[in-house]
């Protein structure tokens, strides 16, 4: 056989590569194996990417994520699903504005432009995307839909107007949004920023906060981080509310805590800046002060201040008792404080908390230890937030502390003081954006003040084109709007339009039903729903962990609440995707250290690229970019580009069969490799989501077929190794799947594609199992010596017939030890290597 890369006529995979996957992007347009069938008697799987913002040009990350929900799709397809796998474009946000101030481009022909390049650039990656469903959010058939949720939002009292913080750029008069805040000063007038409340749209996300808390227990397909970060977010805490009277019985200030038990221990108390009683509060003599720090305070996000740890504050002169003692302990106000959170107050404990030790001992407040360190001996020089013996807290003295904490919050209940809360850091969500690229909100401000919601059959409320992007001085740019409003209604009245559009996040939120149906009457039918949802596997950056998926999942709760959704969760496998990186660090244009797809396809073609991002290692860690890792997967593919060319040398190309076995023993092993490694892949990809593993399964099992091809063999028997390959090519084919039709069509003549083949139904017994497995022996990690396991495989055959059968030298090593575990060590293709034997 020639060299790996060299074919028959001279020519090399290298050289062919891309008129062999442009030929096969033709075939399976033309021969429409990719389309969505809706109404398919299959079983449904609905797979989704999730669907990239168009700024310009594609980059790995994108080629990433498809390339991991294609491999899911064609595994499914295989399988016989019908699969629903579409694509679609974000195609709201600031960028397509920027760019329309600075160069004068609309946001809509600079959004068309970019979603064009990028098109044809995702297109030569060769997914099995359903193009027939594409859309953009921009559009006015999709963003009617978002209005028209936005609507049903408004009708069930999920919608209201609140006050919200935002960035004010004194100079442009405008409001920023976060990304256009630039070290604290706007991007294009350079002016300091000044947060500002003002009147937004708001939802009412925290109605549904104990759903999204609750839902997550069903969540199994979700990585631990995902869900770690769900949980954080939401930030679901069971505690106690405690009110501390006021002096001259003037009512009570109510602190929220998770540690009632720490009660006694207070020293102080702590309220937020923003809190309604400041004010009231606050001595005559203490006044300057406290206005001076207030307004500094709120000057910064909740962010900064949650996350700095100067813990300035000054104290308002006005002291509060504590009920558990009685004892008079003076209130102060410090922006570490929120006062969106429990009640906006706390009480300090510097002893056992360490904001709090800190805060102290800035300001030298008393620290008074209640929890008795186990074994105490210098003077503590920070909190002691451990378990521990409660000191000095009357009759709970002498009691455990985690005890303590339900007998304390208890004994304050039942004093009348106290009331048992559960809180969540959830906010609701602030949807307005004073933005012109969004879906405007369809909202009408009356001629007496109210607000009604633009009547369905007046959706879309379309973006005007009269907008001028360099008006400094509008709030939203579709103030500039001569024509958007006002609007003269039918009765004569005229009303004012909302000037906000809504955050992108809302589009995100919804769009994955939207690709169920692309229909004018009706945002998605439930009948589709019924059949194509929850979304079976979803991939995407861990970045997307928080905000989009929970606006996601808030959105599939309310759509599931008013019935148009069958359940509440809309994805079941959530595949979070790590990052690609150059030399350790994030690509990005800024830094100048991006690879483009583009130029890797041209030089090694799709299948190299995508195989070689989705081997090595889990799809989850981040990786770095490796050139020869890729031309190693190059190379790879180029051996079995000859090999089967070489087979359909040998063997006139014609239609393959499963063989009832052979007599051969080396095309046995073969048949067996083939068959075990097979449902291993299956398992690999559907199942434990382990692309990598699945990848070199292929490398072993390509191994295996290639001196098997050109052996000395009679037809029955090449016959079984044409049908081993071209299943094994199945395997190929979730990850490289141009070249794995080509193999397919070339060994077996066939002009169809492999597409349309079913997965093999074929078990690790099919062939009977192959019982020449040996492998290592350890007692404590030390080898012993080989050992036959014959066809035992799983860990519990392993271990029984190693226990059966074992040799004397592990049975002086064990001696009268007793035997505590028995660890059977795979490799990477989860093939038994070693039993560890492990003794007290
Ligand atoms: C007294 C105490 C003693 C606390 C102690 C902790 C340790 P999670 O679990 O996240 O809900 N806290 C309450 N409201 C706050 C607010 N608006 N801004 C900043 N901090 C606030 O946290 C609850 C704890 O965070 C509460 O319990 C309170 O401090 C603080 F040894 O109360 B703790």
């Amino acid at each position: 056989m020639s060299s790996s890369m060299q074919g028959t006529a001279g020519t090399s995979y290298t050289d062919e590569v891309r008129s062999l996957e442009s030929k096969m992007q033709h075939a399976w347009a033309a021969s429409g194996i990719d389309r969505y069938d809706p109404d398919s008697p299959r079983p449904k799987r609905f797979v989704l990417g999730m669907f990239p913002y168009p700024s310009g040009r594609a980059h790995l990350g994108h080629a990433l994520v498809y390339s991991i929900s294609d491999a899911v799709a064609r595994l499914s397809r295989f399988q016989g699903y019908a699969v629903l796998h579409p694509i679609g474009w974000d195609a709201f946000g600031l960028p397509a504005e920027n760019a329309a101030t600075m160069n004068n481009a609309r946001p809509a022909d600079w959004t068309a432009s970019n979603i064009a390049a990028m098109r044809r650039q995702i297109e030569a990656g060769g997914f099995s995307l359903n193009w027939s469903q594409e859309f953009s959010t921009a559009d006015p058939r999709f963003y009617r839909w978002t209005q028209w949720l936005f609507l049903k939002l408004v009708e069930h009292g999920q919608a209201y107007r609140g006050l919200s913080w935002v960035n004010w750029d004194p100079v442009d008069k405008t409001v920023l949004a976060n990304e256009q805040v630039i070290d604290g000063r706007g991007w294009r007038s350079g002016a300091p920023i000044e947060r500002r409340q003002m009147q937004q749209w708001c939802l009412r996300i925290t109605d549904f906060a104990q759903a999204l808390h609750d839902g997550l227990d069903e969540l199994t397909g979700w990585s631990p981080r995902a869900l770690s970060a769900q949980h954080g977010w939401i930030g679901r805490s069971e505690g106690l509310e405690i009110d501390f009277a006021l002096p001259n019985n003037d009512g009570a200030l109510t602190v929220y805590t998770t540690q009632p038990h720490t009660v006694f221990g207070v020293t102080s108390v702590t309220i937020a800046p923003d809190h309604p009683l400041v004010a009231e509060l606050t001595t005559p003599h203490r006044r300057p002060e406290v206005q001076a720090y207030i307004e500094r305070a709120l000057q910064r996000t909740e962010l900064e201040r949650q996350s700095d740890d100067s813990k300035t504050g000054v104290p308002l002169g006005t002291d509060v008792v504590n009920p558990a003692n009685g004892e008079r302990v003076p209130i102060w106000i410090s922006d570490y404080v929120v006062s969106t959170y429990g009640t906006g107050a706390i009480m300090n404990v510097p002893a056992h908390d360490q904001r709090d030790w800190d805060f102290a001992e800035i300001h030298g407040l008393p620290v008074r230890t209640v929890i008795e360190a186990p074994e105490e001996t210098a003077p503590p020089t920070e909190a002691f937030t451990s378990q521990g013996v409660m000191r000095d807290s009357g009759c709970f003295t002498g009691m455990d502390s985690i005890q303590a904490i339900s007998a304390v919050a208890e004994w304050l209940e039942e004093s009348g003081v106290a009331r048992r809360a559960t809180k969540f850091r959830l906010r609701d969500w602030s949807l307005g954006r004073q933005r012109y690229w969004g879906a405007p909100i369809p909202m009408l401000k009356m001629p007496d003040g109210t607000w009604e919601g633009v009547p369905e059959s007046e959706l879309p409320v379309l973006l005007p084109d009269d907008v001028d992007f360099s008006a400094s001085d509008a709030v939203s740019p579709l103030e500039t709007s001569a024509s958007f409003s006002p609007v003269a209604l039918p009765d004569g009245r005229v009303a004012e339009r909302a000037m906000d559009t809504m955050d992108t996040f809302m589009d995100s939120a919804w769009y994955a039903w939207r690709f169920l149906e692309l229909s004018e009457d009706m945002p998605f039918a439930p009948e589709k729903a019924a059949a194509w949802t929850p979304l079976h596997t979803y991939v995407g950056g861990i970045e997307h962990a928080t905000q989009h998926m929970i606006y996601f999942r808030y959105i599939s709760h309310f759509l599931h609440s008013i019935g148009l959704l069958p359940t509440r969760e809309p994805v079941v496998n959530f595949l979070d995707n790590g990052i690609v990186k150059l030399d350790g660090s994030k690509m990005s244009k800024s830094k100048g250290n991006t690879i483009s797809p583009d130029d890797i396809i041209d030089r090694y073609g799709a299948d190299t690229l995508r195989l070689y991002l989705l081997s090595d290692s889990p799809f989850d860690k981040d990786r770095d970019w490796d050139e020869s890792g890729l031309q190693a997967k190059h190379r790879f593919l180029g051996g079995i580009w000859s090999t089967a060319r070489r087979l359909a040398e040998i063997r006139t190309p014609a239609d393959v069969v499963m063989p009832d076995g052979s007599g051969n023993r080396a095309v046995l092993k073969l048949l067996r490799t083939t068959s075990a490694a097979l449902v291993r892949i299956a398992d690999d990809v559907e199942n434990r989501r382990s692309f990598h593993t699945a990848i070199a399964r292929l490398h072993t099992l390509f191994g295996a077929l290639r001196p098997l091809v050109s052996a000395d063999l009679s037809d029955e028997d090449r016959d079984a190794v044409a049908w081993a390959y071209t299943q094994s090519l199945k395997g190929l084919a979730l990850f490289a799947p141009h070249l794995a039709d080509y193999a397919w069509r070339t060994i077996t003549g066939r002009e169809t594609t492999i597409f349309e083949e079913s997965w093999p139904e074929v078990t690790d017994q099919t062939f009977g199992r192959d019982s020449e497995l040996t492998i290592g022996l350890q007692v404590n990690g030390k080898f012993v010596g080989p050992v036959e396991v014959g066809n035992a495989r799983t860990d519990e055959e392993i271990i029984a017939v190693v226990e059966a059968g074992l040799p004397d030298r592990a049975r002086r090593r064990i001696g009268s030890a007793q035997v505590t575990d028995r660890i059977v060590v795979r490799d990477r293709t989860s093939l038994p290597r070693t039993v560890n034997i492990v003794t007290r």
